[in-house]
């Protein structure tokens, strides 16, 4: 009975382990929530994967200004634009979280781009990114690793 006060007690001084508690699909800091997060697979000697998540913003605006992850070098904010029909990837300064509202990222528009990766992504384990916001600061999530075609 002491033991499990004490780590209770623990865990509540660091809310950063509580959100690694609470599981991969949600973490919410400073009005900031992130839910249904996941990183593509990589195929044969793919140097580059990509992650999606949706945040919602539970107070005022914010922006996602950038990431980190110990799973690549060069992490980098994509969008998709169309060019003639042909689908390119272009990096974004950042992206809105409208006040209230969400931003989503997922496959075919907005993605967290990890280049020059440290290894292959692999399906079934999970990839751990920290999301700079501009006002909220850093929330750290743990994406699970789902196959390539992955779409959510
Ligand atoms: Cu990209």
């Amino acid at each position: 009975m002491m033991h499990r006060r004490t780590v209770l007690a623990a865990l509540a001084a660091a809310p950063g382990l509580l959100a690694a508690a609470a599981g991969a699909q949600e973490a919410r800091a400073a009005g900031i929530e992130i839910s249904g997060g996941f990183a593509r697979a990589t195929a044969g000697m793919a140097t580059a994967g990509a992650a999606f998540l949706t945040i919602t913003s539970l107070g005022g605006a914010d922006r996602l200004v950038g990431f980190a992850t110990p799973a690549c070098n060069r992490p980098e904010l994509h969008t998709h634009i169309d060019d003639n029909g042909v689908m390119r990837m272009r990096q974004v300064e950042a992206i809105e979280v409208p006040a209230g509202g969400t931003a989503e990222l997922k496959p075919g528009g907005l993605h967290l781009m990890l280049i020059d990766l440290n290894g292959p992504l692999v399906e079934g384990e999970s990839v751990v990114v920290t999301l700079m916001f501009e006002t909220a600061g850093a929330v750290e999530v743990t994406l699970p690793i789902k196959a390539a075609g992955a779409t959510m």
